[in-house]
């Protein structure tokens, strides 16, 4: 016989023969009756087992979170209004659980970090937990459904590369057979070379690696990152692109989970469109109005951008950053250096998105490495890529994880992680 899933119960009449799989998540012995809480990937059913003293001697020695295979008796009208009942006429131990759990699934008692952790695998069985990365999906899946429908092509660039894209100390180091590399920081230099290589429209979705030393709630040392990059485009079409992509995948998140991210306590965000957008110097005076002095061309902190954030309801962008705290690939504005035509998409004090129009001349690039204390020759196969006719082009980096973040709630980046790596943890 095929075995059905405890959600598919529901649509039974009642009485038929079924066989289901999953974890005794609780076991009660009573005097002659036994009751398992049967979990499987869809949902927990209520296990019966009474007049079979072999049976419940049986279901006596389980432990909490073996894996079984249970026959029996689907039966309608359930004592449990919560959850579908099955009477049980054979039991299969397929895996027996070690005790005690270090984790529990139901235990109201919640334990410490490092413990839940280092077993994350127990963490995540609690379906409060296993479903934040169904959602992490289906935000991605609603942004790949408008990449597509927009005409962009997923790519794949190498994550070992010889040069560090975003600023040298924030990079880690491998050694590559004789040489030295760097796990890549963010596609950018190759996605950019992906315009000079005639794709138009690309988009990448992929590991990041930062070598942050700071341990906060935002921060990882690995993250996913998701990359555009558009040919003939500005900072303003890649800032039209980023609303689309942030209100489509968080849209999706709503219409397919909404009802069941709710039960859990989850309230997702649905951004309101357009995205207001203000510039640094806006910012900077929004500081001032609070009584806060700040130099031109320096980045805000985040007590800062907590003050910004305050003001502002729900994402919005900040244009028109200084040159000075850019990387060396964005764009001076023309008409005044000192800025560029560059943006970040903000919620609250949290930054999601880094984006800009790029530099596209090869001597400005040259130029701006210099400036920037970089060495033109470790740029050298990314150049190259610019002198033979690379259009005008801008793009933008959004982490997900940081998009999950928000559109649920959640305040450590590391719950919206399946195995998260930072300052102290790469295991497991
Ligand atoms: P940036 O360095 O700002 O820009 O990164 C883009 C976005 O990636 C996310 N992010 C992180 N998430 C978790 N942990 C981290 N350590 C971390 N660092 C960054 C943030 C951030 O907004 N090449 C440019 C993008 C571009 O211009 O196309 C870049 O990487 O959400």
């Amino acid at each position: 016989m095929s075995s059905i899933s405890i959600e598919d119960l529901g649509s039974l009449k009642g009485g038929e023969s079924v066989v289901i799989y999953g974890w005794a998540q609780e076991i009660k012995i009573l005097k002659n009756i036994t009751f398992i809480v049967l979990r499987d990937y869809s949902g927990t059913c209520q296990v019966t087992i009474k007049g079979n003293p072999e049976l419940i001697e049986k279901a006596s020695k389980l432990s909490r979170e073996s894996v079984l295979k249970i026959s029996g008796t689907f039966k309608k009208d359930a004592i449990s209004k919560s959850a579908p009942e099955v009477t049980c006429s054979d039991l299969t131990l397929l895996n027996a659980s070690a005790t005690p759990l270090p984790v529990g699934i139901t235990d109201p008692v919640e334990v410490d970090f490092e413990t839940r952790f280092n077993n994350r695998v127990l963490d995540l069985r609690k379906p409060k937990n296993n479903i934040i990365f169904a959602s992490k999906s289906k935000i991605l899946w609603g942004i790949r459904k408008l990449m597509e429908e927009e005409g962009f092509i997923e790519v794949q660039t190498p994550k070992i590369v010889s040069s560090a894209t975003e600023g040298g100390a924030e990079v880690f180091r491998v050694k590559y057979h004789e040489k030295d590399a760097f796990l890549n920081q963010s596609p950018q230099l190759y996605k950019e070379m992906l315009i000079s290589a005639g794709i138009p429209k690309v988009f990448e979705v992929g590991p990041a690696f930062r070598a942050e030393e700071h341990n906060t709630n935002r921060h990882l040392n690995e993250f996913t990152s998701i990359d555009i990059e558009m040919a003939f485009s500005d900072d303003d079409k890649a800032m039209q692109m980023l609303e689309l992509s942030v209100y489509q995948g968080l849209t999706e998140l709503m219409d397919t989970m909404g009802k069941e991210l709710e039960q859990y306590g989850y309230r997702i965000v649905v951004p309101k469109r357009p995205f207001p957008r203000m510039t640094y110097q806006d910012g900077i005076r929004i500081l001032e109005e609070n009584g806060i002095s700040f130099n031109f061309g320096d980045d805000f902190s985040s007590e800062q951008l907590k003050i910004i954030g305050s003001k502002m309801d729900g994402f919005y962008f900040i244009t028109g950053w200084p040159e000075k705290v850019r990387p060396f690939y964005t764009m001076q504005k023309e008409d005044d250096p000192s800025l560029t035509k560059s943006f970040d998409l903000q919620y609250k004090e949290l930054e999601v998105t880094s984006g800009a129009q790029r530099v596209h001349n090869p001597e400005a690039l040259i130029k701006r490495l210099k400036e920037k204390g970089l060495n033109p020759e470790n740029f050298e196969y990314y150049i190259s890529a610019f002198r033979y006719g690379m259009p005008p082009h801008a793009g933008w980096g959004l982490g997900l994880e940081r998009l999950t973040q928000i559109a649920l709630g959640i305040h450590n980046i590391r719950d919206v992680t399946l195995f998260p790596r930072d300052r102290t943890r790469v295991s497991p």
